[in-house]
């Protein structure tokens, strides 16, 4: 190929590149079109891919080094966000995955939380502790009343443990870090605590008797709850130590129930004059593999150890092309945004792989939480249930 040749392909690939990226970030996002369920709207498009990343990541855009502008860095999935409103901007903390199998954070912000999300220019460089991360993901954005943004994420390093030529095993821990400006990170001590492996660690955005309140997940393995598992609640002092001495399951696996293999607290709750609203996921087994579908409770207002109202089964689970991807039949969240008017913004990811948006607001998500019947435990007290409500209805 002559070097006016090449020029053609690299200028013409430059150009067709940039076109359909400025195309897909600023398309725009629409609630489905069905009446739905009442509670929320999901939207049409997913609000953030792989392909929304920047093509400064992935492509070197310089033509003595890449004439054929290949892509050198591919980027595999975007997904499981930790989200906050910010500068008036709708902020994505989302867990980014190269082909090579390692996430990172990058911040995608939107004007208005449905579309025309974009990436900042680079990823969030997070500082390390002495032991070094292998892996670190969903991150969960917190606006503490001490007047920081914490982001807590698990970390994951191989099992110093493990059997020579176990080369799977690993141990997951809570990692993190703080910052003003979502630029530049403080890294805190992973938290310490006597229950096992960490993920879904969740800090409460308020003190609660003068200390730091956190949600966490302890289990026995990396994937098996094993004896441990359900939501717990433990308390720290100083973030600078976090040590949690104690932890309390606040919300436990049940036979039978959507959480019956084990669960984990997705943002931190949204504070309502009723309660606490709290977004989780629950995992059951199937012959297809795990399934993971979101569910919302309550906690009481002035007791956040006591939850007051679990409407049965599972708030979103995965429908249509959420269903397939890296991991599938898995919908996840760690984040949701409350806007000023009480509108709430649900992100959630699909089956590892992709960011979408959901639309509630406070005033129907306190009434699905306190209104939906609870689960019975039993397929007799399900028909009860239903039956109930047709006798209700015939009365009108
Ligand atoms: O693959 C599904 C999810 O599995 C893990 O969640 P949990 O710890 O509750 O099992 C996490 O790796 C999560 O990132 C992932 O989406």
């Amino acid at each position: 190929m002559t070097t006016i040749q090449m020029t053609t392909v690299f200028q013409e690939r430059k150009n067709a590149l940039e076109k359909e990226h400025q195309l897909l970030i600023e398309q725009k996002n629409e609630p489905k079109p069905v009446a739905g369920n009442g509670i929320y709207n999901r939207y049409i498009n997913p609000v953030v891919t792989a392909a929304h990343t920047p093509l400064e990541w992935r492509f070197d855009f310089n033509e003595k080094t890449n004439p054929f502008l290949q892509e050198r860095i591919a980027i595999n999935a975007a997904f499981n966000a930790g989200a906050m409103k910010w500068n008036g901007k709708y902020i994505l903390a989302v867990r980014v995955e190269g082909v090579d199998r390692k996430s990172f954070f990058a911040i995608a912000e939107s004007p208005n939380g449905v579309d025309n999300f974009k990436f900042w220019e680079k990823p969030c460089l997070i500082p390390q502790t002495e032991e070094p991360d292998t892996n670190v993901y969903d991150m969960r954005l917190v606006q503490h009343e001490d007047g920081w943004i914490y982001g807590i994420f698990c970390t994951e390093r191989k099992d110093p443990k493990a059997p020579k030529g176990d080369t799977s095993s690993a141990i997951a821990n809570a990692g993190i870090v703080r910052t003003k400006d979502l630029i530049n990170w403080e890294r805190l001590p992973d938290l310490i605590s006597n229950t096992g492996q960490q993920r879904n660690v969740v800090l409460h955005p308020e003190f609660v008797d003068g200390k730091y309140a956190l949600y966490t997940r302890p289990q026995d393995g990396f994937i098996d709850v094993g004896n441990g598992g359900g939501i717990g609640l433990g308390y720290i002092d100083n973030m600078n130590n976090p040590v949690v001495n104690e932890e309390k399951i606040i919300f436990g696996k049940v036979y039978h129930t959507i959480y019956e293999l084990k669960n984990g607290l997705g943002p931190a709750p949204i504070k309502t004059e009723k309660g606490w609203l709290h977004l989780a996921h629950g995992v059951r087994n199937t012959a297809a593999g795990l399934r993971y579908t979101c569910y919302m409770f309550m906690t009481d207002l002035h007791d956040i150890s006591k939850v007051t109202h679990v409407p049965a089964g599972h708030f979103l689970a995965p429908e249509n092309e959420e269903r397939v991807g890296d991991v599938s039949n898995v919908l996840f969240t760690n984040g949701w945004i409350e806007d000023e008017d009480g509108t709430v913004f649900i992100y959630y990811a699909s089956s590892d792989t992709r960011m979408h948006v959901a639309v509630s607001s406070v005033e129907k998500l306190i009434d699905y939480v306190m209104n939906a019947p609870q689960d019975t435990f039993t397929s007799a007290g399900s028909v009860n249930t239903i039956i109930k409500q047709v006798d209700n209805n015939k009365q009108l």
